[in-house]
């Protein structure tokens, strides 16, 4: 660094620095909160399959001044000064994100991947235009058409499910479009532990002239490290969100392979020229300059020789721990998985999926309630636990780490008594015993960089 950079990083440090001083001093009561939030998740067993853990410099990128900068439009093109910094911020995250995925076209302002899925959708089909995506029982996310979803009462929303071994069904999908001609088709899931066949989805899409879309939000950072196979050059268009599996700050981005000059439905413009707009003006306004920021970072993480262990050790967990509760008499959906995800059958061990949530979480492990294929209850209270490894990962535990998992989670499980759907009794000395384990779990396999200490944390970073 030379002196100028050097200065230029003390006033940012500084910066944070002051903010965090003046908020203890003025504002204790969310300065507490902060601070407690940290305390709990280096705590805490998360399994949460759609979350990842944040590099500090994310945060810090996140929290930067680029927070002031209103500027819409792009890169070159605003409709308002003062946003040259925020023009190189942006450029830089665009290039990043087209690196890490072998992308030609890439769009970082989306706030989510809802909102990029909202996008791709409005400027790929007209209003009440017939869209193909999977159930939300199934494993679907809202906005791939959920009545729920605006995507579902503004397009006419087709779903396809699961075959009886709990695999997409495509044939299935294929007969759907081939009957109901969508404009586009939806290939990706939020609770789905299997490989996704996307070549099989684009020839269903090519089979009835449909674009098709990959939502990757979940297995992104399997797809950038290889870990999954790519859809980027298979799918029309690609979008993900970027704290799922990425490390990144809460965001979207939309991507396009070899088709991003393919030409779009209106026969004029290209599907990046259709993306551009569908975003900016059509869907959103300003963008968030610090958390295209923290996006950048963030991709410039997941191309590290790290991110790629770090993958290897999600897929291998997730197996393991898929394998330990299985040899401890649970229904692990689909019998395994392929990625970072394991789904369990809970009903049937005579609690709901939000009982097994709550008592798991009075013992610090965390795991959400999920419906499953079939379900017969309702949304808040499900039949199924789904579990996610990306953070133990990132903590750089391992599959021995994964069986002490699986047994914890059993112990739990096994101490639970429902008394109804939603209620229910804990052995409290499970729970003592418990939250005893996970604290000197937690304690051996740090969140990198969360703790001043975690010296060790060093070399096995990830993000
Ligand atoms: N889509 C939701 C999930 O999978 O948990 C939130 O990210």
């Amino acid at each position: 660094m030379n002196t100028s950079a050097e200065t230029r990083a003390s006033e940012r440090t500084e910066l944070l620095l002051r903010g965090c001083a003046l908020l203890g001093r003025t504002d204790p009561v969310l300065a507490d909160l902060l601070d407690e939030e940290v305390g709990r998740q280096t705590a805490t067993l998360a399994m949460i399959a759609s979350a990842s853990v944040a590099d500090p410099s994310v945060l810090a990128a996140a929290g930067s001044a680029f927070s002031n900068v209103t500027a819409e439009g792009y890169p070159g093109a605003r409709y308002h000064p003062g946003a040259a910094g925020f023009d190189a911020i942006e450029r830089l995250a665009v290039e990043r994100a087209k690196a890490a995925f072998g992308a030609r076209y890439a769009n970082v302002q989306p706030h989510s991947c809802s909102s990029a899925n909202i996008s791709v959708l409005t400027a790929l089909l007209p209003p009440g235009g017939v869209l193909l995506g999977l159930d939300l029982d199934s494993g679907g996310h809202l906005t791939h058409g959920s009545p729920a979803s605006l995507t579902g009462r503004h397009f006419t929303a087709v779903h396809y499910g699961l075959d009886a071994d709990g695999l997409i069904d495509y044939e299935g999908a294929a007969e759907l479009a081939r009957t109901h001609r969508p404009g586009v088709i939806i290939a990706g899931a939020s609770a789905y532990p299997r490989t996704i066949d996307f070549a099989r989805f684009r020839a269903i899409a090519d089979s009835v002239g449909a674009y098709l879309v990959a939502d990757i939000s979940h297995i992104a950072g399997l797809v950038v490290t290889g870990e999954h196979l790519s859809p980027i050059d298979l799918a029309h268009v690609t979008t993900t969100s970027t704290y799922k599996q990425l490390g990144g700050p809460r965001g979207g981005l939309i991507l396009i392979g070899r088709e991003h000059d393919t030409l779009g439905p209106d026969g004029r413009s290209t599907l990046a020229q259709l993306m551009q707009r569908g975003v900016f003006p059509r869907s959103q306004g300003t963008p968030d300059p610090a958390a295209i920021a923290a996006k950048a970072r963030a991709l410039d993480m997941v191309v590290q020789p790290a991110f790629k262990e770090t993958t290897r050790r999600i897929v291998a967990d997730a197996q393991a721990l898929a394998a330990a509760l299985t040899a401890r008499g649970h229904r692990v959906l689909t019998g395994g998985t392929d990625n970072h995800m394991v789904l369990l059958e809970i009903l049937g061990r005579g609690v709901t999926g939000v009982v097994a949530e709550r008592a798991l979480e009075e013992c610090g492990i965390l795991a959400n309630r999920n419906r499953i294929p079939g379900d017969v209850k309702p949304p808040l209270v499900a039949s199924g636990l789904r579990l996610g490894t990306n953070v133990l990962a990132q903590r750089g535990m391992g599959t021995a780490e994964m069986a002490h998992c699986a047994r914890l989670l059993h112990e739990v499980l096994a101490a639970t008594t429902a008394v109804s759907d939603t209620e229910y009794r804990l052995d409290p000395a499970v729970r003592r015993r418990t939250r005893t384990e996970v604290a000197e779990l937690c304690g051996r396999f740090p969140l990198p960089y969360y703790a001043p200490t975690s010296a060790d944390a060093e070399t096995r970073t990830g993000f």
